[in-house]
């Protein structure tokens, strides 16, 4: 029997790499998204799943990726994204912002829009985009970064609107705190001490696993459940400045 066949942009690390091994755990065949060669053919080897080499902010790439996914396509999860620095609306650098809009809301549309119609032939397609505690509220250096979230989390609804008479769901999943190897390294230019500030003394952050678990819940209820929005932080994150640290 043909597997359903799944998606996952982001896929070289973190939440995008444990989101596409549930997946296969889950009897999908998972497509392996993102800039890193390497990581996601090893990857691909790992889940019997398959690697494409694509930045989602690339459009050619975009569409040489849509070209390659032959049959229907089952499950979608736009994941690629990320933060660029974390300097106040005052000291703002342009092209941080510029690259944050790029992957988390562009990108984003990119991929949708161009495997839409494989999504459509499934009959039975979901999306599931991945979002942010940050697409919620507004803190203070996250001005780029919680702007580009919120688009993420406007376009997930928009898009629900307008596909309303489709059989496909859209939904989306927003996490707090998650502890990974690359988010807050790379919103931190590679500076390993504030990367780990951000963590220090929280009992136990949400990990990247966490977060696939629910992603690939919304995506495995029935085709007729659509679960608008899963909003999860870790038990000592009761809201975005409200952390407990011992
Ligand atoms: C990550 C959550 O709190 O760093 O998307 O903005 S936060």
């Amino acid at each position: 029997m043909t597997k359903p066949l799944a998606v996952v942009t982001g896929a070289s690390s973190g939440i995008g790499a444990a989101t596409a091994r549930r997946l296969a755990g889950e009897g999908f065949e998972v497509v392996c998204v993102a800039r890193r060669q390497e990581r996601i053919e090893a990857l691909a080897a790992e889940i019997g799943g398959r690697a494409i080499v694509c930045d989602v902010t690339d459009a050619d790439a975009v569409a040489a990726l849509a070209a390659a996914i032959e049959g229907p396509l089952d499950v979608l999860v736009n994941n690629a994204g990320g933060a660029f620095g974390a300097t106040p609306v005052a000291e703002a650098d342009s092209e941080e912002w510029r690259r944050m809009f790029d992957v988390n809301v562009i990108g984003l549309m990119q991929v949708t829009r161009a495997l839409l119609p494989a999504l459509l032939r499934s009959g039975s397609g979901i999306i599931v985009n991945v979002g942010s505690t940050a697409g919620r509220v507004a803190y203070e250096g996250g001005g780029g970064y919680t702007a580009a979230k919120h688009g993420t989390k406007v376009v997930t609804e928009t898009l629900r609107l307008e596909l309303y008479d489709q059989p496909i769901r859209v939904c989306e999943v927003a996490p707090g705190m998650v502890r990974t190897d690359e988010f807050a390294l790379v919103r931190f230019g590679g500076d390993q001490a504030k990367a780990d500030a951000v963590y220090a003394g929280v009992p136990d952050p949400l990990t990247a696993d966490d977060v696939a678990d629910a992603i690939t819940w919304v995506a495995t209820r029935p085709a007729h459940v659509n679960i608008d929005e899963l909003v999860m932080r870790p038990r000592a994150q009761a809201a975005q400045h409200k952390v407990h640290r011992v």
